[in-house]
């Protein structure tokens, strides 16, 4: 199974019994997942207990990628029991008003950014994927795809590696074939790749050209160029080489939610900045002394990447507050229910007192 690691291995292993199996889950809808056994694939519809724990917390719900335990049922069903811990899992803040996380895939090894460039990327967008895929806890590359529509590919990623210093920057296409080998070598046989990105930068034909068949529907452009919001699928494919790829579905917008160590990755050199400021709690406004102000005044830091780093920071303290309050809410919630189930029926006393 792919990516099946020690670790997993002994996660699993007090789970172990006869009519116990570890899967990884494929895809998930509505309470279902497809999950791929050493005995092949199968339909497992969530446990009681999963079910639970993704009522009070819906990242603990099972994502693409996850490691699971299926047990096997006289009748033939399969359900998914448990889910073994994550290694990575890449998480974002939903829009709306339950705001919440939302796990988008777990246990990959790389996060491939999959950001068109045409028309143009923006950096700050990039920035933005970067906190993202640093905060799961795996390997960001970006990927920049269509590049068959532009000129001046490289000129564009020796400027995204200029923002993206650690990072691998890839200029691809499928049309041309462009940097599919290269992204192949990465996968390397074994290893997980996810791509994240906005809807209509060219994840499923990416995802296509990677397994060489039509895996995966692409949709069409609109005709006004813009994005369409379809696809719903959200699918792990094994590569014929070895490893998978997880095609994750086209957010509209991919918000930040508690990503302290992500931004800090990202922006390490404003964070190195920031550090060398006369006073530990420097606002970088008016106070004598701020490396920040001095920097942004010498031009060695851009105002536009400062301000990338304030928006996101704040962006993702809010997004840590408002999950703060959701988890102690759904606490609450629950112990309200314990102490509800607890308490002795008023109907049933009346009934003893009939009998
Ligand atoms: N010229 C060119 N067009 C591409 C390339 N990759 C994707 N496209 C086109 O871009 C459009 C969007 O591609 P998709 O693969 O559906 O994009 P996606 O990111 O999966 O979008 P969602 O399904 O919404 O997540 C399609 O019309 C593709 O044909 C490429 O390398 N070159
Ligand atoms: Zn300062």
């Amino acid at each position: 199974m792919i990516g099946y690691d020690a670790a997993t291995a002994a996660s699993y292993a007090p789970w172990d019994a006869t009519d116990a199996s570890v899967g990884r889950v494929v895809r998930v809808d509505r309470g279902v997942a497809s999950v791929l056994a050493e005995d092949g694939l199968h339909r497992a519809s969530w446990g009681g207990a999963v079910l639970a724990r993704a009522a009070r917390d819906p990242e603990q719900a099972p994502c693409a990628g996850d490691w699971c335990v299926l047990r096997s049922w006289p009748d033939h069903r399969v359900t998914l029991e448990h889910l073994l811990p994550r290694r990575t899992s890449v998480t974002r803040a939903t829009a709306g008003k339950q705001s919440a996380a939302q796990v988008i895939c777990a246990n990959v090894d790389m996060v491939g950014l999959v950001v068109a460039l045409h028309p143009l990327p923006a950096e700050t967008k990039i920035e933005r994927l970067l906190a993202l895929a640093w905060q799961s806890g795996a390997e960001p590359v970006v990927l920049l795809t269509k590049a068959d529509l532009v000129s001046d590919a490289a000129e564009v990623a020796a400027d995204v590696r200029r923002i993206a210093p650690e990072v691998e920057v890839l200029p691809l296409s499928v049309v041309t074939g462009e940097g599919l080998e290269r992204l192949r070598a990465r996968v390397d046989g074994h290893r997980t790749l996810a791509l994240v990105g906005t809807s209509g930068h060219g994840k499923s034909s990416l995802t296509n050209a990677l397994v060489g068949a039509e895996v995966l529907r692409t949709r069409e452009i609109r005709d006004d160029g813009r994005g369409r919001h379809t696809s719903v699928r959200r699918e792990l494919v094994p590569l014929p080489g070895g490893g998978a790829v997880i095609d994750t579905p086209g957010l509209r917008s991919v918000g930040l939610l508690a990503a302290d160590s992500g931004l800090r990755r990202t922006f390490a050199d404003v964070e190195e900045l920031a550090a060398r400021c006369r006073f530990d709690d420097c606002a970088h406004g008016d106070e004598p002394g701020c490396a920040v102000v001095a920097a942004l005044a010498d031009g060695t830091l851009s105002v536009r990447r400062w301000e990338s780093w304030r928006r996101l920071q704040r962006e993702s303290a809010s997004g840590a507050a408002r999950q703060d309050a959701r988890v102690r809410a759904a606490t609450a919630r629950q112990q309200r229910s314990r102490r509800g189930r607890s308490r002795p029926d008023p109907d049933r006393r009346s009934q003893d007192r009939n009998l």
